[in-house]
C-alpha cells in the first residue's frame, strides 16, 4: 500500500512495478483463501460472459472489469447488507464480490425474468438489496450523488450505517462528482468514495484528460481523507478500505479510495485488443503480470496457506457453479411482453 497524497501515482500506475506476490504477513489465511475464490468466480463469470458476448448469445453492451477483481472484493470486505452501495457500468464484479449470485447475473444478462433485475436491465443495471446493491447505472458519474443523498439518509437515521459509490477515473470529470464530494464534506456525510482508476475512461488515456493522473488530489481538495492504492492488491486495499470505514462509521466523515487498476479487455466487450474500435497499447502484457489473482495464490502458496492442488479444486468449483448457474440462467423465460413498459418512467 502507498500512501499517495502527491498529484502523481508514481509507482502505483507503472505496470512493471508491484508484480510481486503480495504481502500477506498477519493476514488470516481462511479470509485470504475466500478471497481468492470470489477473484477466481469474478473472473470465471467474466470471461463466459465475454464469451457469451462474442458469440452474440449476450446482446447488451457488457462492460467487463477482468483484471480490476481485487478492488470490488477488498472494498465488500467491510460492507454489510445495510450499507447503501452504488455500482456503475463496470459492476458485474462488485455484485459477484459483495455476495450476488452468478446466476441471477448471468439471467439478467440473458434478459430473463429470474434476472436480478427481472430480464428488464441487463449487464448495466444490476440490483441486490439482499446484499446491500441499491443499483448500478450507466450513466457515468450518475450514481455518486444518488449514494451521497443515501449517505445523508444513513446519517439522519443515527446509526452506524454508510453508502459507498464505485466509479472510475472517467466519472471525476463530471461535475457532479466534485458536488457530492463538497457536499458530504460539508454536511459529515458517512459515505466511501470508491474510485477505480483503471487509467482509461473509454479509450482515452487519463494523460490525455487530466494535468494529473490521480484522483486523491481532488478528496485533499474537499478537506476528505484519502488513501491511493495498488487496486490489484486485495490485501492493500483491504486494509486501506478497513481504516475509511471505521472512521465513516464511527465519526460520520466521507473518504475517497482510490484503488489503481487496469482492466484486460477492451472498454465494452469481449476483445483485448481494441477499445471502441481503438486499438489498445502493447500496455496489458505488462499489467497482466500484475494479475491480482496470481500475486495473491503465489502469496498463499509461498506462505503454505494453499497447495496448487486446493488451488486446482478451487479452481474446477467455480467451473462447475458457473456452469452450472449458466445452464440454469439459459432456460429461464423471458419476461412476459405485455410487461415491457412496466418498468419504464415516462
Ligand atoms: C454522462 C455520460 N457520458 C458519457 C458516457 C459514455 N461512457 C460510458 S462509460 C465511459 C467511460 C467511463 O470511464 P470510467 O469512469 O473511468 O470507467 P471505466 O469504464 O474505466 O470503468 C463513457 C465515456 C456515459 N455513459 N455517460
Ligand atoms: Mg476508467
Amino acid at each position: 500500500m502507498t500512501d499517495s497524497l502527491t498529484p502523481e501515482l508514481g509507482c502505483l500506475a507503472d505496470p512493471t512495478q508491484l508484480t510481486e506476490p503480495l504481502n500477506v504477513e498477519g493476514c488470516n489465511p481462511e479470509l485470504l483463501v475466500s478471497q481468492l475464490k470470489r477473484m477466481i468466480l469474478i473472473r470465471r463469470v467474466e470471461e463466459t460472459i465475454a464469451d457469451m458476448v462474442a458469440t452474440g448469445e449476450a446482446r447488451c453492451p457488457c462492460h467487463l472489469a477482468i483484471g480490476q477483481e481485487a478492488t470490488a472484493v477488498g472494498v465488500a470486505a467491510h460492507l454489510t447488507p445495510k450499507d447503501k452501495i452504488f455500482g456503475c457500468h463496470r459492476s458485474h464484479s462488485h455484485y459477484l464480490a459483495l455476495g450476488g449470485d452468478p446466476y441471477t447475473l448471468f439471467a439478467e444478462v440473458l434478459g430473463r425474468v429470474t434476472g436480478c433485475a427481472g430480464g428488464m436491465g441487463g449487464s448495466m443495471h444490476l440490483y441486490d438489496p439482499e446484499h446491500g446493491l441499491l443499483g448500478t447505472v450507466p450513466i457515468v458519474a450518475a450514481t455518486i450523488p444518488i449514494a451521497t443523498g443515501a449517505a445523508l439518509a444513513a446519517k439522519m437515521d443515527n446509526g452506524t450505517d454508510i453508502a459507498v459509490a464505485f466509479f472510475g477515473d472517467g466519472a471525476t470529470e463530471e461535475g457532479v462528482f466534485h458536488e457530492s464530494l463538497n457536499l458530504a464534506s460539508v454536511l459529515g456525510l458517512p459515505i466511501i468514495f470508491v474510485c477505480e482508476n483503471n487509467l482509461f475512461s473509454s479509450h482515452l488515456h487519463i494523460s490525455l484528460r487530466q494535468p494529473y493522473n490521480s484522483i486523491t488530489r481532488y478528496a485533499i481538495a474537499h478537506g476528505i481523507s484519502t488513501q491511493a492504492v495498488d487496486g490489484n492488491d486485495v490485501v492493500a486495499v483491504s486494509k486501506a478500505m478497513g481504516e475509511l470505514v471505521k472512521q465513516a462509521r464511527e465519526s460520520r466523515k466521507p473518504a475517497l479510495l482510490e484503488a489503481v487498476t487496469y482492466r484486460w479487455r477492451g472498454h465494452v466487450g469481449h476483445r483485448e485488443d481494441m477499445d471502441v474500435g481503438v486499438k489498445r497499447s502493447e500496455e496489458l502484457v505488462l499489467w497482466k503480470q500484475r494479475d491480482p489473482i496470481s500475486r495473491l495464490a503465489k502469496a498463499l502458496d509461498n506462505q503454505s496457506f494453499l497447495s496448487t492442488e486446493a488451488l486446482t479444486t478451487i479452481r474446477e468449483e467455480v467451473d462447475s457453479l458457473t456452469t452450472e448457474a449458466l445452464e440454469q440462467a439459459r432456460i429461464a423465460p423471458y419476461p412476459p411482453d405485455n410487461q415491457l413498459l412496466d418498468c419504464v418512467y415516462y
